[in-house]
């Protein structure tokens, strides 16, 4: 095991990776920048190190600055938690080179999977289901156009290097497809200096759904089934549950299976993602792989009693994973509700500052992954999540129930948060009754 792990990330993930090391005997290194430098969840860490400026670019997302923080603490090891340098194969071959573990997969796994035309491939091999579209990179407008003829208007184009829901553009006809491969390539070449697209049949309506997969190096890789995070607005998910409700069986164990071949055969290491969408035929069909663990880790955790981040930390150590799929069952249901102070009432307006009041909620089947605390004051530098509140119950409908109360338990103030939101939503009836799609937040919030 790790003598020594330096996290490169700050608020609540930092605070679940400590507690990951903590349980595993691995002492901690947390970076932090200025903005942070009182935050209460450094106090827990072994050692700090201020890394420079609030902005990411000065601190979270500085490579040589992070590096050179693991290295005068000796650190063998450095977990990049969501986000910042998490999905950076640069970073990975960085700590690679400077003989410091990453927490996460090789840069090359990184690369075949963050590569959505390449993790297309894949996948296919894999026997994991696909959307039509074309096989490769858009080398020109006339195979475009030639692609759309084939599979069918309407198409979506997207950026090989994208994700989350950037460098997309959707047509309906020849002439948008033509200025769209024009703008999703501009978009793509300067976001990621890489202007590859390509095309595939975009799905209307469609739910969607996530497989956790854990991987080792030896070969083995098993999934923890599947999350719903359907609940969401501009591709910034508000409430994720598993397991997803309303799946067939068969199609489920069927998908599960298909997405642990996949990251297997990528000779991938630790924690991994598989987004997809599952339409109203309950046809599944590949998005992208996330090669980090992901917010919504907990729910997968409740229903499995799997510790995803500790995992992530004995696999990268080079242990084999510590259970097989026949060991993995799920029980029950949770739903994760994210906490942002942010204003629902004001179209979801930044809403940082000092927390006076911070009372947390709590009973059978309550958690609450948070580094905030009364007396907290959240920086306006980063994203706006100041918690994650999750429960646990025997079914869907316990759990919805019991969220609601722990929600009405939590009072937050006098910065204003999504909970007044999410009270709403486990009291509507389409959420109750699983009846939700990609797009019921933001028709819910029209209407
Ligand atoms: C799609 C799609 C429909 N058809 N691809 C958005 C984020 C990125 N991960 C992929 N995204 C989508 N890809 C096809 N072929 C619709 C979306 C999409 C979406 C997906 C998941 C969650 C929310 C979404 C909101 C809008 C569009």
């Amino acid at each position: 095991m790790f003598k020594r792990i330096l996290i490169a990330n700050r608020g609540e993930i930092a605070l679940r990776i400590i507690r990951a090391c903590k349980e595993l005997g691995v002492e901690t290194v947390c970076v932090y920048s200025t903005a942070d430098r009182d935050a209460p969840y450094l106090r827990l860490a072994d050692h700090t190190v201020c890394i420079g400026a609030p902005p990411a670019s000065e601190s979270y997302i500085n490579m040589s600055r992070i590096i050179s923080a693991a290295e005068v603490t000796d650190s063998d090891a450095i977990h990049p938690g969501y986000g910042f340098l998490a999905e950076n194969s640069e970073f990975a071959a960085m700590c690679r080179d400077c003989q410091i573990a990453f927490v996460g997969p090789s840069p090359e796994a990184m690369g075949k999977l963050g590569d959505k035309i390449s993790c297309k491939k894949l996948a296919r091999a894999a026997k994991m289901p696909t959307f039509p579209g074309s096989e490769d990179a858009i080398e020109d407008e006339e195979e475009a156009v030639q692609v759309a003829q084939k599979i069918g208007f309407p198409v979506i184009v997207k950026a090989a290097a994208g994700g989350g829901g950037r460098g997309m553009r959707i047509a309906h006809n020849i002439a948008t497809l033509r200025t769209g491969l024009k703008s999703a390539r501009q978009e793509a070449e300067s976001a990621f200096g890489n202007g590859a697209v390509y095309i595939e049949k975009f799905l209307e309506s469609a739910r969607h759904i996530e497989v956790q997969v854990l991987a080792d190096s030896h070969g083995n890789a098993v999934h923890l089934y599947e999350r719903d995070c359907s609940t969401q607005r501009r591709h910034q998910k508000l409430i994720e549950e598993a397991p997803a409700p309303h799946v067939d069986p068969k199609k489920r164990d069927e998908v599960c299976k298909a997405a642990a071949r996949l990251v297997r055969n990528a000779e991938y290491v630790g924690a991994a993602t598989v987004e997809m969408l599952l339409d109203d035929k309950q046809n599944f069909y590949l998005l992208e792989v996330n090669t980090r663990v992901q917010v919504e880790h907990p729910v997968t955790e409740m229903i499995t009693g799997v510790d995803i981040v500790k995992t992530q930390i004995m696999v990268a150590a080079g242990e084999p994973l510590p259970f097989k799929q026949r060991n993995i069952a799920v029980n029950g249901h949770a739903i994760e509700c994210r906490i942002n102070a942010e204003d629902p009432a004001n179209n979801f307006a930044p809403s940082p500052g000092p927390i006076d009041r911070f009372d947390l909620p709590g009973g059978p089947g309550v958690r609450v992954d948070t580094h905030a605390v009364a007396g907290y004051r959240v920086p306006p530098n980063y994203d706006s999540m100041i918690g994650k509140l999750i429960v646990h119950g025997d079914t869907r409908r316990i759990a919805i129930r019991r969220m609601e109360q722990a929600l009405r338990e939590f009072h937050v103030g006098p910065i204003r948060t999504t909970i007044p939101l999410q009270i709403e939503l486990m009291r509507d009836g389409s959420f109750q009754h699983g009846g939700i799609d990609i797009h019921y937040l933001e028709r819910l919030l029209k209407g």
